[in-house]
């Protein structure tokens, strides 16, 4: 039987690599980043959440073995201090390409909202698409379904339709889930011709792409457009968990065009896979700042503070669960 024989391959393996450590070594990164946001929860204030967020990852980087370039990060180096792409971080090591987006979600932090999370993605050098920071259309679905089930150039209805056939569901059971803005209305309105569910975000689409991978979170697909960076994240972790994503950069001026091919688009038209956003062996973690299907928010207590992470590799497709009790009486940052 293939599998019981790849089942015992599996768990003789012995656990020596050193990535195996690293992916822990990473979460600890997106708790620093997350517990510092967290502390702006509803506070009204987004870009100190963000700025708490960033200052949190910078410094625990420097604890990583790791010699990481940042390629998706806060922008340039002259408009952002702090994880700017093309800073480099950790304490030496390995050369590593890293992706972060510190808080995704500063406005669902500043409001309280559900599903703000530190998200950082890391792969050998070289590996990650250098998005710029404009829109990217994508769609995602979860694993297990065969290739193509839908994809960004077939319309709403027929991905749908194509979807609810290889789930064995009904298009009135699916949830899509699609960020509110005016510009998803068609989206919006076709799902609901075809008789689908939806979930609105107000923001995140880093957690509706993941979350359309992700078993039991009830949403089955993710649409629409958001941040080309978030783009390069959420392909990051569907690389993990399994499942398929498309993404095509979006361009609303010569200008994002031409800055797309300086940082080495050659194709801008070009409708990219995951494995084209994030290849090689890839590592994830996210920690939850503000609660949601996936990830709990963090909480605190007299003492300190609970987070709910998730870490994951490419490599063994496990997806790690961290739910850590820190003590701010002993810990050190
Ligand atoms: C997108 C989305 C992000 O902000 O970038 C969005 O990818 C901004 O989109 O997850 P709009 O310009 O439509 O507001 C987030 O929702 C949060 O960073
Ligand atoms: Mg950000
Ligand atoms: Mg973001």
């Amino acid at each position: 039987n293939p599998i019981s024989d790849k089942r015992s391959e599996a768990m003789a393996e012995t656990p020596t690599h050193s990535d195996r450590n690293l992916a822990l070594e990473l979460v600890r990164v997106t708790e620093a980043a997350g517990l510092a946001a967290s502390r702006w929860m509803g506070r009204g204030d987004k870009n100190a959440a963000d700025g708490a967020a960033v200052e949190g990852m910078r410094k625990a980087f420097d604890s990583v073995a790791i010699n990481g370039t940042v390629v998706i990060g806060e922008g340039e180096m002259d408009e952002a201090p702090m994880l700017y792409i093309g800073e480099t971080v950790g304490a030496g090591g390995p050369a590593m390409d890293i992706a972060v987006d510190p808080l995704e979600g500063t406005t669902l932090t500043a409001k309280g909202g559900p599903n703000a999370m530190a998200v950082l993605a890391l792969a050998e050098a070289g590996n990650f698409l250098h998005a710029p920071d404009i829109y990217m259309d994508k769609i995602a679905v979860g694993p297990g379904l065969p290739d193509g089930v839908v994809d960004l150039d077939n319309s709403v209805e027929s991905n749908l339709r194509n979807l609810a056939k290889a789930k064995k569901m009904e298009l009135s059971d699916l949830v899509v889930c699609v960020l509110d803005r005016d510009r998803h209305k068609e989206i919006v309105a076709k799902a609901r011709e075809v008789g689908s569910r939806i979930m609105m975000i107000s923001d995140g689409d880093v957690f509706g792409a993941m979350a359309a991978a992700m078993p039991d979170t009830g949403i089955d697909i993710y649409l629409g457009s958001g941040g080309a960076p978030e783009g390069v994240l959420a392909a990051a972790a569907l690389r993990c968990i399994g499942g398929q994503m498309q993404g095509r950069l979006m361009y609303e001026s010569q200008e994002q065009e031409d800055r797309a091919r300086a940082m080495g688009i050659t194709d801008p038209r070009r409708k990219y896979s995951a494995e084209e956003m994030a290849k090689g062996d890839v590592m994830f973690a996210a920690t939850g700042v503000t609660g949601g299907p996936m990830l709990r928010g963090v909480r605190m207590f007299a003492a300190g503070a609970y987070t709910h992470s998730v870490v994951m590799r490419s490599k063994s497709g496990t997806i790690r669960y961290v739910e850590a009790y820190h003590n701010f009486n002993t810990k050190t940052w």
